[in-house]
């Protein structure tokens, strides 16, 4: 009769092995704002100029689409469909055309801000080209110009604007990068990415990294937004961000869109309004800095 007690248990920790890491940082890395302060912050946010405009620009499928959306949902309070987003992966960009979103703040009223929304990079596939997204955040490109992954706009074409005003150039540029896939990137994409960065960098024009897709990338955070500044797995991504874009991490901003529910979420929404906030404020700091340059 074998002896029960002596039987070694599955259950029982291995103690020769060492602990598993823990997924929390028990110190919060960065501190949740307020949701109410920072919702009218945006709302009635009152730039220097009319309007202000940003860029897009990052891998397909990346959620660029997805973040225009949730952007003019936060600010609208409801459910909005801006941009077309991409539910079936192809591998190519859905979005193809130069799309200029204009914000609204209510049915009907203007937001003072403008997203433009190109086509994804996808350097296998043939995405567009680093020299459209220089020409694109220059302004030289007008709204509806259909990108060509074959060559980059020409100065002959009617949509090709020679001499941008300020109101048409782009005022921040946002690389989105997906949190779940961000570590398995090709580093030529990076270098497109690096490269696109280097030109805005002397032209002096500020950029973030918007790291969209946290609930796929981290179970914690799928499970409990709220401790998306404790996760590990968040912050090694943004590490990963970091590292290869070159942009440093207080202008990282892990976010997940609305892709699946339609009814609001505060949290969701927190996150969202604490990158735009951001954004809002740099994309107005170069303009003011523009404006002081033409006195
Ligand atoms: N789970 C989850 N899915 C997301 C998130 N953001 C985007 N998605 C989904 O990812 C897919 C691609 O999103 P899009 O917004 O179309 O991506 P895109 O960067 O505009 O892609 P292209 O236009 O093809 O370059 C869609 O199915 C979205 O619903 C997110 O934060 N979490
Ligand atoms: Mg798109």
């Amino acid at each position: 009769m074998g002896n029960r007690l002596s039987t070694p248990s599955h259950s029982s920790p291995d103690l020769s092995l060492p602990a598993p890491e823990p997924a929390v940082i028990l110190i919060p890395w960065r501190k949740i704002d307020c949701e109410d302060n920072i919702l009218h912050e945006v709302k009635d946010f009152k730039p220097s100029t009319e309007v202000l405009r940003i860029v897009l620009y990052g891998p397909t499928g990346a959620g660029k689409s997805s973040f225009i959306n949730s952007v003019q949902r936060v600010i609208l309070g409801r459910n909005a469909m801006s941009a077309l987003e991409n539910n079936t992966h192809t591998g190519t960009s859905f979005t193809k055309k130069m799309n200029i979103h204009k914000l609204k703040s209510a049915r009907g009223v203007p937001y003072p801000l403008e997203i433009v929304d190109i086509m994804g990079l996808q350097l296998s596939e043939g995405g567009i080209k680093q020299e459209d997204i220089v020409k694109a955040f220059q302004g030289h490109i007008s709204d509806d110009y259909i990108f060509n992954p074959g060559v980059s706009i020409t100065n002959e074409d009617p949509k090709y604007k020679e001499k941008p005003t300020l109101r048409e150039k782009v005022h921040c540029l946002v690389c989105v990068l997906p949190a779940d896939s961000v570590s398995r990137m090709d580093t030529r994409d990076f270098e497109q990415i690096k490269h696109v960065r280097d030109t805005a960098s002397l032209l002096g024009i500020p950029q973030v990294i918007i790291m969209t897709k946290v609930d796929r990338a981290c179970e914690l955070v799928k499970v409990d937004l709220g401790k998306m500044y404790q996760s590990k797995k968040i912050k090694e991504k943004m590490d990963v961000c970091s590292v290869n874009v070159g942009i440093p991490l207080n202008a990282i901003y892990p976010v997940m869109n609305y892709s699946e529910s339609i009814t609001q979420d505060s949290l969701i929404d927190m996150f969202i309004l604490t990158a735009l906030r951001d954004i809002l404020n740099f994309a107005n700091d170069y303009v003011e800095r523009e404006l002081e340059k033409d006195d």
